[in-house]
């Protein structure tokens, strides 16, 4: 049987070998959530940067910059980290350039991985069924804050074990400490989180409807993939 294991922080991914598995990188608040909104809603493509600089030089190459530092909007940049920002006609079959406190430092530590697919709990039927139909083994790779373990990553890989328990073995404990997170946090997500970290951060910001948001599951039947460099939609 194929496994599934779960990275809970990327300063962890020393412990990984990634070259023969498919990473899924998470970042429910709110990296991850945004990109799948993106791509959803008509984005083409979205290259993601763990650099600022890096990230806001490509504009000259016709992308729009988009991201955050510490949940807020990058001076000059075009768009912040909030989904909603991503439901736009005006960036319909655009290019965005993308860079985040920890969601895109995730994919720069996941470079290497066969694929690396995005999660989070607004595609999480499609990431369930892609991780179903494939022949790798599974790491999840939880964005984490600046190295520390959050809840909301963590139920997320929670939520993946469970919905895969007849077709995907966990390989550790990382992967079972997650799946019984979920199964005491899935009926009110939104409380469980009410003391975590980050969502008091978000909190502090004003930022409350993109919580509700980020931790309402399937509203988009797509799977991001990065080929290239690039985010796009395969299927
Ligand atoms: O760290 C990240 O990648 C962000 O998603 C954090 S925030 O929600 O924008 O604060």
């Amino acid at each position: 049987m194929k496994t599934i294991d779960v990275c809970l922080s990327p300063d962890l991914m020393h412990l990984y070998p990634v070259g023969d598995r498919v990473v899924v990188v998470v970042d429910i608040l709110r990296a991850t959530s945004c990109m799948v909104t993106a791509l959803a809603h008509g984005v083409k493509s979205i290259r993601p940067f763990a650099n600022l600089e890096e990230c806001r030089a490509i504009k000259a190459q016709g992308y729009y910059t988009a991201g955050e530092r510490n949940g807020e909007k990058v001076e000059g940049f075009d768009f912040g980290n909030s989904p909603f920002e991503y439901m736009n006609k005006k960036l319909k079959d655009e290019k965005i350039a993308f860079t985040t406190t920890n969601g895109t430092q995730a994919i720069a530590k996941s470079q290497g991985a066969k694929e690396i697919i995005i999660g989070s709990f607004i595609n999480l039927s499609a990431v369930t069924e892609y991780l179903k139909n494939g022949s790798n083994n599974v790491l999840v790779v939880c964005a984490a804050w600046k190295g520390k373990v959050n809840l909301e990553d963590t139920l997320f890989a929670g939520a993946l074990v469970e919905n895969l328990k007849n077709n995907i073995e966990p390989d550790c404990d990382a992967p079972l400490a997650a799946q019984h997170l979920y199964n005491l946090a899935k009926k009110d997500m939104v409380g469980f989180l009410k003391g975590s970290s980050h969502v008091k951060r978000l909190n502090r910001l004003n930022i409350h409807k993109d919580i509700e948001f980020c931790l309402t599951p399937d509203q988009y039947p797509v799977v991001p993939k990065l080929i290239n460099n690039e985010l796009i939609l395969t299927q």
